[in-house]
């Protein structure tokens, strides 16, 4: 089950999609066992009065295929249901010591965790513990702590609304807003960016969009891997001749050619469709001149006396507009050219494909948001929409691609080191008491506190904080300074290993499992990236009778932990309609009727006041924000410098491994490689293939370097390279990130090309 195979790298020149996707899926059933199973559960995932996908955040179209999902989607599914399972046996086989020497994938293809487990520091051991002796070991911990603000409860975007939003509230309730979060790492810069530019952090479109849309740009963003549904969307726009461009410094395989694997026609012909019409082969954090570029072009013909710009639009519904223009004017076209890395003529092309469009969707990831100025640059995209009044009409608007299938939700329900004040006096009205009204902790502030040995206690509700987050070696320094570490999750991760003095490991029902209570059968609801809020009922058997739901767990740490509350905890964890309504109090204007409009099997939208033209921001319009400049990360002057972009493998989730190939990129058996443009491996003496190592540039004199890494030719823009996400975690520094939104900058590490110290490799790379 863990041999690797010889590493092997061969270009893919078919279309993503197609017959390769179809191989894929069956694969993974059947390496996971669960092939009857797994078939069973599909014909259930997104389907009306079944459960959601576990995968990716992008809404399923209404009902409108037989079959709403996805290669990536049975991956995460398959995973999710694999009939492997970690028992007590195992734990008692293995110290943690000696897990700490398998890989990542080595610990996910264990299987489901199957019952609570505390460690023993006695024998190295993790053991069992009841639940009860859990849930007391929690309560003890946080009351003994001086202050709430020495806790930090972590979420991970998979947790679904009823779960998070009790979550928020015990922790309120406890003394605290220290929320890390997987958002904090990820679509940050859109909630913190977008506020105050359109008055809400989220995105505007919905899926019917994409069938009004006259052009789409699809920036940052890996759409065949991480939202393969959103392809059919894509595909169906090209079809009507909609231009598409994407804008990437790797020309990712399914933005270029696609095979629609629902397309039975397309399949039998191997037929496929060109998706990019313009591909736009970026600098690493080329988009600000990019975008700049585009509204130059705007202001410049503006000045010729042609009307580009939407001036009603402008004029009723935002502030600013001068400023920006003076800021884009003052940008020379030599400087957009220089640190874009892209041709005049193409940006040029760009805003013509722009300006011609009577409706435009900008959709993106994590191409933009992962910069050091990544918020202030998703500003710079609601800048060139509001430019054209991109906003309340259909076709038009700015789309964040979120990553978890519930992590917008998450951050809807309350997961908020930063909540307003108007949120929290909605809480005490609700439940009677007073939360604390100072921020709390974003990850790299949590991080920070656990080294600074101001936190004790850290709850991981989902997600694989250690690796997920940057600094490799200082953040398993900090988590183990810790007094208790908790991880609430369905699989063995490295976060679980690496752990405090005290350590509890509590296995979870899944998405796709049923949840059964005195009262019956429950459901939980997840909103999508496009603010769709929908029913999810799980239908498969949980691994073992000792796994608990999510809401259970929440409900119990919370009574261990203040055995005064006068919240009904006890009565929440058995119906969770109560949960819900509760949700409609906190949030009267987006849930009102909860409970009575979830019932619809399609669900319901959570109002965008932007879609209908109205903006909840100080002044009541749309405002456009400048940035100064057409950097967005700090300059570096090393001439050697190459920025390094960490990205997922089209065969891994986050920090999941599912395989160590990643078939679109050609990369077979080998996760330690780096994408380089041939140029540059030529300029610094290096052949193909040759091994090295990547050092960090920092000030900060910590030496942070990975050793074990192939490079591979690929067409790369120029000082741009690409490497694995969370293998080159190392790589990022800690206080890399933007200030706005406190997201680490993981697309634009500037490094340096080492040679190889083979005695430091890691134990990936001895593996292979
Ligand atoms: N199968 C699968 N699905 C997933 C996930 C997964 O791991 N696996 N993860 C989920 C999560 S949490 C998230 S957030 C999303 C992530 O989905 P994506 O946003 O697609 O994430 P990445 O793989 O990090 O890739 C980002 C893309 O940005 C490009 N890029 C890098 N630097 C720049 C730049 O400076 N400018 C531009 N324009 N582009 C750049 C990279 O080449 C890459 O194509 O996917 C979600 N869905
Ligand atoms: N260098 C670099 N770092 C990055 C990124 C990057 O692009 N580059 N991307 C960032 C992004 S976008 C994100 S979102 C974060 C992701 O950070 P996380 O969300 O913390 O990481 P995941 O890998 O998604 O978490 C996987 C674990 O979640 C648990 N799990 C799975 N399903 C469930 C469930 O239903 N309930 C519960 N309770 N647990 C479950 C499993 O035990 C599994 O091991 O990483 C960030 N880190
Ligand atoms: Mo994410």
């Amino acid at each position: 089950m863990t041999e690797r195979k010889p590493p092997r790298y061969k270009p893919y020149n078919q279309p993503a999609g197609g017959w390769g996707a179809a191989a894929a899926t069956a694969k993974v059933l059947l390496q996971q066992s669960v092939v009857a199973k797994g078939s069973r559960a599909l014909l259930d995932m997104n389907q009306p009065g079944g459960f959601k996908c576990p995968s990716c955040a992008f809404p399923d179209a209404e009902c409108t295929k037989k079959l709403e999902f996805c290669e990536n989607g049975v991956k995460a599914l398959a995973f999710e249901a694999t009939k492997f399972r970690i028992t007590r046996e195992f734990f008692a086989k293995h110290t943690v010591t000696e897990l700490m020497e398998q890989s990542d994938y080595w610990l996910e293809m264990q299987g489901r965790l199957t019952e609570p487990m505390r460690y023993d520091a006695a024998t190295d051991h993790y053991v069992p513990c009841g639940w009860d002796e859990a849930f007391e070991m929690i309560g003890r911990h946080l009351r003994s702590l001086e202050s709430p603000h020495q806790a930090e409860f972590y979420t991970s975007g998979r947790t679904p609304n009823e779960a998070a939003f009790l979550y928020s509230i015990f922790v309120r309730e406890f003394g605290t807003n220290n929320f890390p979060d997987c958002s904090n790492m990820c679509h940050e810069p859109t909630s913190r960016g977008l506020a105050p530019a359109i008055g809400v952090g989220k995105g505007t479109v919905v899926l019917e969009d994409f069938e009004h849309a006259e052009a789409i740009f699809v920036i940052g963003q890996n759409t065949g891997t991480n939202s393969p549904r959103m392809m059919t969307h894509l595909v169906e726009a090209r079809k009507r001749g909609v231009p598409i461009v994407a804008v990437n410094p790797m020309p990712e395989r399914a933005l270029i050619r696609f095979t629609e694997p629902q397309d039975v026609v397309q399949m039998a012909t191997f037929g496929s469709t060109a998706i990019a019409s313009e591909f736009v082969h970026i600098k690493i954090g080329g988009d600000l001149a990019l975008l700049k570029g585009m509204m130059r072009v705007i202001f410049e013909r503006e000045a010729l006396g042609e009307q580009v710009i939407d001036h009603e639009f402008i004029s009723q519904h935002t502030a600013g507009l001068e400023a920006l223009r003076d800021e884009v004017m003052s940008q020379s076209w030599g400087d957009i050219v220089r640190i874009s890395g892209l041709e005049e003529a193409q940006i040029r092309r760009c805003a013509e494909i722009y300006i011609r469009s009577r409706a435009t969707m900008i959709c993106y990831g994590m191409g933009l948001t992962q910069h050091q100025q990544g918020s202030r640059l998703i500003q710079q995209v609601a800048n060139l929409l509001l430019l054209r009044g991109n906003f309340g009409k259909p076709g038009a608007g700015i789309a964040p691609i979120r990553g978890h299938s519930n992590v917008q939700g998450d951050r809807t329900v309350g997961i908020d080191e930063k909540p307003s004040q108007a949120y929290l006096d909605r809480v005490r009205d609700v439940f009677g008491f007073e939360p604390p009204r100072e921020h709390g902790h974003h990850t790299v502030e949590s991080i920070e506190a656990m080294l600074d040995g101001t936190a004790k206690v850290f709850i991981g509700l989902g997600g694989n904080f250690v690796r997920a987050v940057p600094d490799t070696e200082r953040s398993y320094m900090a988590m183990r300074k810790l007094a208790l570490t908790v991880g609430i999750a369905t699989k063995l991760n490295r976060g679980h290993l690496v752990h405090g003095k005290d350590a509890l490991i509590l296995p979870v029902s899944s998405r796709s499992e049923w949840i059964r209570t005195s009262a019956g059968e429950q459901f939980v609801t997840i909103e999508d990236a496009m603010s769709n809020v929908t029913a999810s009922r799980g239908v498969l058997d949980p691994p073992s009778a000792d796994v608990m739901p999510e809401v259970e767990i929440v409900c119990r740490m919370a009574r261990a932990t203040l055995p005064h509350s006068k919240l009904p905890w006890e009565s929440y964890s058995h119906n969770y309609d109560l949960i819900r309504d509760k949700i409609a109090e906190v949030y009267p204007a987006i849930y009102s009727e909860f409970s009575e409009r979830i019932k619809n099997p399609k669900g319901f939208h959570l109002d965008v006041p932007p879609r209908r033209l109205v903006w909840p921001t100080p002044n009541g319009k749309a405002n456009f924000l400048p940035l100064p400049g057409l950097e967005v990360n700090a300059p570096v002057a090393d001439p050697w410098m190459l920025r390094l972009a960490t990205v997922r493998s089209h065969d891994q989730f986050n920090t999941t491994i599912y395989s160590y190939s990643d078939r679109y990129r050609g990369v077979y058996n080998d996760r330690m490689v780096i994408f380089m443009n041939e140029q540059d491996r030529v300029a610094r003496g290096l052949e193909e293939g040759a091994r090295v190592a990547l050092e960090t540039i920092s000030e900060d004199g910590i030496q942070r370097r990975v050793d074990g890494l192939t490079i591979l030719d690929y067409p790369m823009s120029r000082g741009a390279i690409a490497g694995y996400y969370p293998e080159l975690n190392p790589l990022l520094p800690l206080d890399y990130y933007d200030r706005i939104s406190g997201t680490p900058a993981a697309k634009s590490i500037p490094v340096r090309v080492m040679a190889e110290r083979l005695e430091s490799v890691s134990q990936d790379v001895k593996d292979s």
